[in-house]
């Protein structure tokens, strides 16, 4: 079948059931509870996954915590790790069409991106972990004569990778990669709308030939499993990607447990400050691509911004129009740009910041409704807000929408007052032609990642995460690497 036809398309996603069991120390199990899986194409249900309650999560630390004691990973050669990673890699990539049908059926994210960005990036991301793993030179210390003293990195132990659903298999690779490569046991435990691609891609590990224990998925809920695997005394550590309520969570699961590590990443209100000399058809482009791509359900979206008086009308008129391109649709036509919302409870919550934005008397200056390209599925069309103040709930939570906020500044001063004014700092960028301002501005945002004249420019190789409430967790990098790994020091008297 050709990967650009949409017949075909729909008529695998009809022939589409997710996982039904769970592969716990190379055995097949099945749970007793269980969860529906629906699409936000048409609210139609695919099947259900199981739902791994506290005896599935007991197993799997077990298998995981014996696995990690007997070495047969954790001390296999780095040259071994990195073999077994790329093969996985390579299945990932062998299995695109499967992968990519599986996350846009359960987020509704567009076929094409999901062909052409989360699984790619998933295969390229577990790649770039196996390849660094042989690389990566441990350390002696400066301690002088008289003494030798070696830090080697060694893996934690049993890690739990709790995901969210905008991009499961993106930020599953952000987790496993290192994770895996580090020496570690890991179970993802993917988001309750997004379960099918993280069940594949256990299947593909083991195949892979990770051994038994190694790498788990348990699909389920976030108060049964995510609870259980924050508050287990088996798990060393947590790394966590959603919202700020359950990154908290985590913490104080941590501390009424075995006082595990936890890196959270959750999310953020990115600005992106215009000023009066910017090349604001770049500009409009990448504020559009900010906040559209995959309806704005991403953490860093650049979901505010923040332009100086001077060019506000030019810009706005420009981003109303490039907002008219951007058409909604069914996320199995290759054509669609703009898919749906994850859930009902997500458009929901969408609505009533539409709704919001209606009763304040914000100018809608470009959409705000509620769309139905696919009967019963969810969607929004790419909106504009303009006049937003920045106090307001517009600008300062988290919509995870296609929604944008326009707030209007007075000079570079201003700008950068008002795009640092947010709880979050996770990125933000700037847009100007003047080098100087540029690096000053640069310098001045408060955020883990500041773009300069782009947005949303990204690799592997550079760290993603923040502060404040997006939490401190680093994905992506070799910061990443070390993340999953604790310095041991040894030292001999010589
Ligand atoms: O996130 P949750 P939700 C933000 C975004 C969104 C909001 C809510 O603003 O609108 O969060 O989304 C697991 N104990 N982000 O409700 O609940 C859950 O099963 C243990 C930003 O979907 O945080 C899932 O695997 N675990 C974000 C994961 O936590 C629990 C991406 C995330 O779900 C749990 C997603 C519990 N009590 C949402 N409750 C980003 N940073 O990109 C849930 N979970």
């Amino acid at each position: 079948m050709s990967t650009t036809d949409r017949a075909g398309w729909r008529e695998r996603a009809a022939a589409f059931a997710p996982t039904t069991t769970l592969r716990i120390d190379g055995r097949e199990v099945s749970a007793d509870a269980s969860l529906p899986d629906h699409t936000p194409r048409d609210g139609s249900l695919l099947g259900d996954v199981p739902l791994a309650g506290p005896a599935e999560v007991d197993l799997a630390v077990g298998a995981a915590r014996r696995a990690f004691d007997d070495g047969c990973w954790a001390d296999a050669a780095p040259a071994h790790r990195k073999r077994v990673l790329l093969r996985f890699a390579e299945l990932v990539r062998e299995h695109t069409e499967e992968l990519a049908l599986a996350e846009t059926l359960d987020t509704g994210k567009p076929i094409r991106e999901s062909l052409q960005v989360d699984v790619p990036t998933c295969a390229d991301v577990i790649a770039w972990y196996a390849e660094a793993i042989d690389k990566h030179y441990d350390l002696v210390a400066p301690t002088g004569p008289g003494a030798l003293a070696t830090i080697t990195r060694r893996p934690l132990g049993v890690v739990a990778a709790v995901v969210p659903w905008n991009y499961p298999l993106i930020i599953t690779s952000w987790k496993i990669g290192p994770a895996l490569a580090a020496g570690n046991s890991v179970i993802v435990k993917p988001a309750e709308q997004s379960p099918s691609s993280a069940l594949i891609l256990a299947r593909l590990g083991a195949e892979a030939g990770l051994p038994d224990g190694v790498l788990t998925v348990l699909s389920g809920d976030g108060p049964t499993t995510g609870a259980a695997l924050g508050r287990h005394d088996g798990v060393d550590k947590v790394g966590f990607t959603g919202s700020v309520e359950v990154g908290r969570l985590f913490h104080r699961y941590s501390g009424e447990s075995n006082g595990k590590a936890v890196a959270v990443e959750a999310g953020g209100k990115s600005a992106q400050l215009v000023l009066p000399d910017a090349d604001l058809e770049a500009a409009a482009s990448a504020i559009a691509w900010g906040i559209f791509y995959n309806a704005g359900q991403t953490c860093h979206a650049g979901s505010r911004v923040v332009v100086d008086r001077a060019v506000h009308d030019e810009l706005v008129g420009r981003v109303v129009d490039l907002a008219k391109t951007f058409t909604v649709g069914d996320p199995l036509d290759p054509d669609t740009v703009l898919g749906a919302i994850v859930d009902r409870t997500q458009l929901d919550r969408v609505v009533g910041y539409l709704d919001l934005a209606r009763s304040t008397g914000v100018r809608v200056a470009s959409g705000g409704s509620v769309l139905e390209p696919v009967v019963g599925g969810t969607y929004v069309e790419p909106t504009v807000l303009d006049g937003v103040a920045n106090s307001s709930r517009l600008a300062q939570e988290e919509i995870f929408g296609p929604v944008l906020s326009v707030i209007e500044c007075d000079g570079a001063e201003e700008g950068v007052r008002l795009a640092n004014a947010t709880r979050f700092e996770l990125a933000a960028s700037v847009w100007t032609r003047d080098v100087s301002v540029a690096h000053r501005t640069a310098a001045a945002l408060r955020a883990g990642t500041v773009w300069v004249n782009t947005f949303d420019a990204a690799s592997v190789t550079t760290p993603f995460g923040g502060g404040g409430d997006t939490g401190g967790g680093r994905d992506r990098s070799l910061a990443a690497l070390e993340a999953y790994s604790a310095p041991k020091t040894t030292w001999f008297a010589l």
